[in-house]
């Protein structure tokens, strides 16, 4: 199996190929250069929203969000190296202990919980490599539950085989969570037990077994603008764009490599949410790990730069979120509704098209 494509070299609309026909806001494009990437970053801030505010009304009710919520159905013990990670075996003055894969009946009892407070998508995380066949069946089961409760599913199980991904399509699985995490050059500083192209290849077993793909990254690991312009270059130049596109913001979690490092500055987060926007016009962009820690005006600005899906519910997978009032505070104050099952890739969007008239 190759890695995914990350040039292809044909766009979906019309391009300034020495014709003089210059792209507007909203046109898929898989051809997007680092040059182009880092021009968008190095935007006036009101310029970059207003661009990313475009896009986003092109496809998406801009006062809609899709709620997932997560659970760690395995946490602790994973023999990967991911320096940011609580969960990694490596990483000894970490405070997270190690548990056995949950019961099914576990899962759906916290999975009907999680749709009574407003989830629309179930996402199940596990600190795994990748699954090894014998957990196949409980899996299999956690989707089968979860999608009979009449919520979307999704998993985040680390690297599957083609195998593997055929069986979760099969349950019913509707997402993979599977991140890039950083440019293909910063990643080699992060993680040392597998490589960028072995992330794609997982990326493309999810993609050709007919599964959603659900792909992003963190920053504020000590990464540069580039690499954050990286990351979405990869993410961008896929064949397909990912429907979900995860922007973390690292957790420092005492014990892990990254721990101590200076915090991103806040409006570089925004930047780069709101140039994902940009650059994937027809996916959800998640305003994902760090929000309990973020203002309101943070995150209200995340929004304006198209981020339109975030968690829900007091846990991420082993560090805290906002609790429900909280965020419930936030989406009266702006006005916010939860974002319906459908509507998600952009198909069943209004007819907003800012550009439409012109
Ligand atoms: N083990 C699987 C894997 O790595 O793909 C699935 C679980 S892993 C925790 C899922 C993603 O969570 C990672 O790829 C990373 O992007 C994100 N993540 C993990 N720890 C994080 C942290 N401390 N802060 C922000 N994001 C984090
Ligand atoms: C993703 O991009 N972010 C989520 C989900 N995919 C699995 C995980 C965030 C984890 C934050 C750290 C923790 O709670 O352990
Ligand atoms: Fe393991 Fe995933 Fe954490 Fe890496 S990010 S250590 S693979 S749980």
């Amino acid at each position: 199996m190759t890695a995914l494509s990350q040039e292809t070299p044909k766009a979906d609309s019309l391009r300034d190929m020495g014709t003089g026909a210059a792209t507007a806001p909203g046109d898929i494009r898989h051809d997007w250069t680092r040059e182009e990437i880092e021009a968008l970053f190095a935007k006036p801030m009101n310029d970059l929203l207003f661009e990313a505010q475009t896009t986003h009304r092109r496809y998406f009710d801009p006062n809609t969000v899709q709620m997932s919520t997560l659970l760690s159905i395995k946490t602790g013990g994973c023999p990967e190296d991911c320096k940011y990670c609580s969960q990694s075996a490596h990483w000894t003055g970490s405070p997270v202990e190690a548990t056995k894969l949950m019961e099914v009946q576990k899962v759906l009892d916290e999975a009907k919980q999680a749709k009574a407070a407003g989830a629309t998508r179930y996402c199940m995380g596990a600190a795994w490599r990748n699954p090894k066949d014998r957990d196949m069946d409980t899996v299999v089961a956690m989707i089968e539950g979860v999608r009979e409760l009449g919520m979307e599913t999704c998993m985040t199980l680390g690297m599957l085989s083609p195998e593997q991904a055929g069986q979760l399509k099969h349950a019913g699985l509707d997402y993979y969570n599977h991140n890039v995490d950083s440019s293909e050059e910063f990643y080699k500083e992060i993680i040392t037990t597998r490589t960028y192209e072995d992330r794609l290849n997982t990326l493309q077993n999810v993609r050709d077994a007919g599964i959603n793909v659900c792909s992003g990254g963190i920053v504020g690991m000590g990464e540069g603008r580039q690499d954050r312009a990286g990351m979405l270059m990869t993410l961008a130049n896929l064949e397909k764009h990912p429907e979900s596109v995860p922007i973390n913001m690292l957790i420092q979690t005492e014990g892990t490599p990254v721990f101590g490092l200076d915090e991103l500055d806040p409006l570089e987060f925004v930047r780069t949410v709101a140039v994902a926007r940009i650059m994937m016009p027809k996916s959800v962009v998640r305003l994902s790990a760090g929000r309990e820690w973020m203002s309101d005006e943070l995150q209200a600005m995340c929004f304006m730069g198209g981020a339109n899906s975030i968690f829900i519910g007091p846990k991420l997978l082993t560090t805290d979120n906002p609790a429900q009032e909280k965020d419930q505070a936030l989406f009266d104050k702006l006005g916010i509704k939860p974002m319906q099952v459908g509507t998600q890739v952009g198909e069943d969007a209004p007819a907003t098209d800012p550009l439409a008239a012109e």
